[in-house]
């Protein structure tokens, strides 16, 4: 029977979660866009404000529902409403943002449940606009903390592209659980 499945899409102002869920839905995607008072974080002329929300079919007919969470923390009550719904995160850092690395790592404490599980793909975006941090740097960020999350380069505006990073979360999910039902 097909099933349904929630997945987060996080990360800093900017970084394009909101066009990766525009990329991915087959529904015009519910937005909550409204004129971006901090500027000075990011120059952007909108930013989310509660969250966006798109659909799409897996080849097996498996619904997944998409939110995009807000970047401006004042807005993290919404986060925590929706986290304990979803079976995995996908984390966009933007490349080209003030400090990637310390993105990365803030992102991770803040969603340590999904981190711990390995519910998370990471998504590096505007590769095209900053080539520094190299995707070493940041799995050698990861392995510092121990951990083993995929790391991909994405333009989110390309659908293909963010097809590979929902795909790669999908399967990294899956992969863990049928392991842990192996061992159990
Ligand atoms: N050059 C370039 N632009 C990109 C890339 N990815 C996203 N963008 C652009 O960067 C902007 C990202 O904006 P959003 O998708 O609104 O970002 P967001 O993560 O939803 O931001 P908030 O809602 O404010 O937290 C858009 O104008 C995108 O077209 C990329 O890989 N390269
Ligand atoms: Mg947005």
């Amino acid at each position: 029977m097909a099933r349904e499945h929630v997945i987060l899409f996080a990360g800093p102002m900017g970084a394009g979660k909101t066009t990766a869920i525009a990329s991915l839905s087959e529904i015009p995607v519910v937005r909550t866009e409204a004129h971006n008072t901090d500027t000075g974080r990011n120059a952007k002329a909108t930013t989310t404000v509660a969250l966006d929300y798109g659909e799409i079919t897996l080849a097996d007919g498996d619904k997944v529902r998409l939110y995009g969470l807000p970047g401006q923390e004042r807005f993290d009550f919404m986060w925590r409403i929706l986290e304990p719904r979803a079976i995995g995160m996908v984390l966009l850092i933007d490349n080209a943002g003030a400090d990637p690395l310390a993105d990365l790592d803030h992102y991770l404490n803040a969603f340590a449940r999904f981190r711990d599980r390995g519910a998370v793909v990471i998504g590096i975006t505007r590769t095209d606009l900053a080539r520094q941090p190299a995707i070493d740097d940041y799995y050698a960020r990861l392995r510092s903390r121990g951990l083993f999350l995929p790391v991909l380069e994405v333009d989110p505006r390309d659908p293909a592209q963010a097809g590979v990073l929902l795909s790669a979360l999908i399967v990294s999910i899956e992969a863990r659980s049928d392991a842990a039902g192996a061992s159990a």
